[in-house]
């Protein structure tokens, strides 16, 4: 049974009165440890929690991001919406939040009642998201509210996928004692700032700059480009904003809401401190072979790629904020070339296919300190390695 209690409010009194929970006999107590493992306090890290009587993870419903999101229990899958970043606050309590989301589990609607829900919510460090992780004698553990005193449990003492996850007062039932499995520490949410050009002016751009050699500095001024250029639609064929070549480099630039072609790359180069404020048909294209170097950089709405490789390339990318494209990046279609791409500390997000797309099973991706949030894939392709470490979900 789902809680009932959806977007109105029910008095804890005729919660307790009308629950079916509270007519159901408890389940015999789980049975002693012949050799009880000493439980101890739990230490901050990324953990599941799987019910004793059902065996099956707390879990958020469908990997929700949404404030309000349902907390059932389902057979652990490995998601991240079953995994659970526990911390402990100045105030005794552990903070709970789920890896995916990074939002709470959440005393809904301020329930002090048997039988209230659990829910996602955004966290606020509210007294209904602060939580005692009670270590007994068996080896499993308890939770308890900062705010009710209550003990999370499950409805009706479910044993199904989908049971509902509520609170009840403890009362030493398996379906309200829990297995804490460390699986990992807790990523450090990452530092990406992304690009800090204000804008100072704007540039009109009726054909291509050529960045040959040394450093063109763009004193952070928006560079719009004309109908010459392309109109930063979808088709093919549309000129660069500028062109970075044999290992120069282009900062302090922001490219307007006509973002035609973006950057084109020749033989290598770096680009520094750049936003895009609507990208073309697509932010930058490697179209010569050499090393590439992108650094505090943003980019928002692409329609399909942001980063376009056209030829072999070593690729770094450091500190990034990329938002609502169809993939981060990708090694043009049906090529075999080698590309090593390396991108660390960056912040990608509503990508509507991948974040690294090859058909090469020469190149290599790897992306590190970074938080990802509905990204579709990480790797899509025939990547000889893609991986990643140290990722963390928002
Ligand atoms: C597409 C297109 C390629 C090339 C590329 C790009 O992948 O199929 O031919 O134009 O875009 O460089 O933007
Ligand atoms: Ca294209
Ligand atoms: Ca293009």
């Amino acid at each position: 049974m789902k809680h009932f209690l959806t977007g109105f409010t029910v008095s804890a009194a005729l919660l307790a009165q009308t629950s079916v929970w509270a007519l159901t006999p408890p389940p015999p107590p789980t049975e002693p440890n012949p050799e009880p493992t000493p439980t101890e306090q739990l230490a901050e890290g990324r953990y599941t929690f799987t019910n004793v009587n059902s065996n099956r993870a707390i879990t958020v419903s469908q990997a929700s991001q949404s404030d309000g999101a349902q907390i059932i229990q389902q057979s652990y899958n490995g998601g991240s919406h079953q995994q659970w970043d526990i911390k402990l606050l100045n105030s005794g309590y552990y903070s709970v939040r789920a890896a995916h989301s990074g939002k709470s589990m959440d005393v809904y609607e301020w329930n002090t009642g048997d039988g209230a829900d659990l829910r996602q919510w955004s966290y606020l460090e509210g007294d209904n998201q602060q939580w005692e992780i009670k270590p007994l004698d068996n080896g499993n553990y308890y939770f308890v509210s900062k705010f009710s005193g209550k003990s999370i449990a499950v409805e009706n003492n479910s044993t199904q996928n989908g049971g509902n996850v509520i609170l009840w007062s403890y009362q030493g039932n398996s379906s309200q004692q829990w297995k804490a499995e460390l699986i990992g520490s807790t990523p450090p949410p990452s530092n990406t700032p992304g690009s800090s050009c204000q804008s100072t002016g704007s540039v009109t751009v009726s054909s291509t700059i050529v960045v040959s050699s040394g450093v063109y500095d763009g004193g952070c001024k928006t560079f719009n480009p004309t109908s010459a250029l392309g109109d930063g639609g979808q088709a093919e064929g549309q000129k660069p904003v500028f062109r970075v070549e044999n290992g120069a480099t282009l900062k302090n630039v922001i490219i307007g809401n006509n973002g035609a072609d973006g950057i084109h790359f020749y033989n290598g180069g770096t680009i520094d401190n750049i936003r895009w404020t609507d990208v073309g048909e697509d932010a930058l294209t490697v179209k010569s072979a050499g090393n590439v170097t992108i650094r505090n950089i943003e980019g928002y709405n692409g329609y399909d790629k942001f980063m376009q490789i056209n030829a072999a390339s070593n690729i770094t990318v450091e500190n990034c904020v990329v938002d609502n494209m169809g993939k981060f990046l990708r090694q043009n279609g049906g090529t075999g070339f080698t590309v090593n791409v390396t991108v660390n500390n960056c912040q990608i997000s509503n990508m509507k296919e991948a974040v690294f797309r090859t058909d090469s099973n020469t190149s290599t991706a790897h992306i590190s300190n970074s938080r990802l949030r509905n990204y579709g894939q990480l790797c899509y392709g025939a990547w000889r390695s893609c991986t990643s470490s140290n990722i963390s979900n928002f």
